[in-house]
């Protein structure tokens, strides 16, 4: 499928997807949102896909936040619509059994530090600058930054960087457990692929039941999730990359994983 705003590329069961609009540095309108939800809904469906890099197009922008110039002439409905579906794709990211790593190459602010935080985690170029500027534009983050951002940094953390709408290095970012690693600029989609391909190699099924068992436990109480582990992990016991896997380790050879 060919889009306006992405580009998608597919390596050795690696999907590149960038968005690219950069003359707005890379800013989330409708249309972009409708296409990143198209997209994630096309590559969680292809089973050769193992894993995602979600970067920016140019040197400056991953994404420098939703459109504000679309988003200055919305009514409350308006508004509300674009939030949810914002928070669609959000929790699209989360949901797909394909892991998605953000290679964050410049600003991601606003939404697009909030498209980010959705991804399952974050690799940055040493010259990226995070922040939620909202408050500087009489708002607040509307894409799910307020609960992914505290649940990930802690409350305190996440207040400071939301209530003063101030951006921060990615050297603070690091400190602050938002990003994993820092990268310089030419290496940063090289080493998230290189990751990514990492991930591609294993046992599939095993990582879709990882980032699950995650995702859905944060929701739930610590006993609880450790019961939705083991369910998980003994539905694992049923699948021939396990079979795969320990037979490949018994017999000293490398593991083919089918992700079936
Ligand atoms: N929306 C629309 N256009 C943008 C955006 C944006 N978020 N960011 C940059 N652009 C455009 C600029 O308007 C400019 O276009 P033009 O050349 O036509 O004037 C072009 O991109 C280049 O930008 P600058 O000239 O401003 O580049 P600078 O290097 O001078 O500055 C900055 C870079 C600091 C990143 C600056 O562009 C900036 O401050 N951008 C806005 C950042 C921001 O406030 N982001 C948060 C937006 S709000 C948000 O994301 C809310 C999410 C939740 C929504 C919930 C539903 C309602």
């Amino acid at each position: 499928m060919a889009y306006r705003h992405l580009l998608v590329e597919t390596n050795e069961g690696v999907a590149t997807l960038t968005v690219n609009r950069p003359q707005s540095l890379n800013a989330l309108n409708s249309e972009v949102l409708d296409e990143l939800q198209a997209a994630l809904d096309t590559l969680e469906a292809d089973r050769t896909v193992k894993a995602v890099v979600l970067t920016g197009a140019g040197e400056k922008a991953f994404v420098a936040g939703a459109d504000i110039k679309e988003m200055a002439a919305m009514t409350s409905h308006q508004a509300h619509t674009f939030a949810a579906k914002g928070q669609k794709v959000m929790l699209t990211l989360e949901r797909m059994t394909t892991p998605v790593i953000a290679a964050v190459n410049g600003f991601a602010l606003g939404g697009g530090l909030e498209l980010a935080l959705g991804c399952d985690f974050i690799y940055a170029s040493e010259k990226a600058k995070v922040g939620f500027p909202e408050v500087t534009l009489g708002i607040m983050p509307g894409f799910g930054g307020t609960q992914n951002l505290s649940r990930l940094i802690g409350a305190n953390k996440a207040k400071e960087l939301i209530f003063t709408g101030k951006m921060i290095a990615a050297d603070q970012a690091l400190a602050w457990g938002i990003v994993n690693q820092l990268c310089a600029a030419e290496d940063l989609v090289p080493k998230a692929l290189e990751t990514a391909r990492g991930i591609a190699r294993v046992g599939t099924l095993g990582v879709a039941y990882a980032k699950d068992a995650i995702g859905s436990g944060l929701d739930m109480s610590r006993e609880d999730g450790f019961r939705y582990e083991a369910s998980l992990f003994g539905v694992l016991f049923a699948t021939q990359d396990q079979r795969e896997g320990m037979a490949a380790f018994v017999e000293k050879r490398k593991a083919e994983f089918k992700g079936a």
